[in-house]
């Protein structure tokens, strides 16, 4: 048996794994497709529920970037909430894909087990000529490296395709192994204004997860199918990021009101990274997230 004397045993001779290539590709390029992970029943369900909601505009994310600005002026739809909940039969392809049994050997070597859904699941839906979105990634406090065999990163992506996403249709994107980059992005870059080479723009089928780490510099080209783009997004991360538990559990105390925003902010429960309320954003946000506590 191997020692690695800096791990957690968070992965075991016991568990369920992707396979030595899946693991190969993940680590050099951020990203991996998986084939095949809905079934068709699953993925009609899917979608008759989705027909049936009214979805939002989503905000625009393509910045002043000329090159990801859609010919129409739709923005992307969305809808975050609800999915988990909907009647049966609808709620039950959202149910599985939380924890997809095709996909639980993926959450399970790149962030170990015990990873937790840190937030989603989240639909990206966009009509012919709808923008994109800026590439973005390499979060602070969320690197990737791999060291004494295991991979070791934050915020994981598995986003599942509804709708096909093929060659010059636009959607999902990544710069491949920028998940390892040492250096700054060039702007250009980042708009898809240059270098548009070096982007890739995955396409897969409905029914097919794409799986990425946010680390790994990705963004939204403008869709151009004719049929509606439907993504259904589901983001983990590391369960020790939520090792405790958090400092208070269960209902708010009484005591809560007579805090500071720095004293509340150090007890909300660990899943708000990018967004947690933190001094250089003068606790912003804090009164909303603080149910949650
Ligand atoms: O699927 C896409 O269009 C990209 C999603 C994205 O940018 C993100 O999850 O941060």
């Amino acid at each position: 048996m191997i020692e690695h004397a800096n791990t957690s045993r968070s992965i075991t001779a016991e568990t369920a794994e992707m396979s030595a290539d899946e693991k190969y590709l993940f680590d050099l390029l951020g990203f991996l497709i998986v084939r095949d992970v809905l079934s068709e029943e699953h993925l009609k369900l899917a979608n008759e529920a989705i027909d049936s909601m009214e979805l939002t505009p989503s905000p625009e994310y393509f910045g002043d970037s000329v090159a990801l600005k859609g010919e129409n002026t739709s923005t992307r739809l969305g809808n975050s909430e609800g999915f988990l909940e909907l009647p049966r039969p609808f709620c039950e392809p959202f149910r599985e894909m939380l924890a997809h049994p095709k996909t639980i050997p993926h959450l399970n070597t790149i962030l170990g087990e015990g990873w937790r859904l840190d937030h989603g699941p989240g639909l990206i839906a966009m009509d012919k000529g709808c923008s994109g979105g800026m590439l973005h990634g390499n979060f602070d406090n969320a690197p990737y490296f791999y060291r004494e065999g295991k991979i070791f990163t934050g915020l994981c992506v598995i986003e599942y395709l509804l709708a096909d996403e093929g060659p010059g249709d636009g959607g999902i994107s990544v710069i491949a192994g920028s998940h390892k980059a040492n250096v700054t992005c060039p702007a250009k870059m980042l708009r898809w204004e240059q270098y548009q080479e070096y982007v890739t723009e995955i396409n897969a089928k409905a029914g097919d997860a794409v799986i990425f780490s946010e680390a790994c510099t990705h963004g939204t080209l403008p869709w151009n199918a004719d049929h509606q783009r439907r993504a259904i997004l589901y983001k983990y991360n590391t369960g020790h990021m939520a090792w405790g538990g958090g400092g208070v559990r269960g209902r708010r105390p009484s005591y809560w009101d007579e805090l500071t925003a720095p004293q509340q902010a150090a007890l909300l429960l660990p899943s708000h990274h990018s967004r947690r309320p933190k001094p250089s954003n003068g606790y912003a946000g804090l009164a909303e997230v603080a149910d949650s506590v």
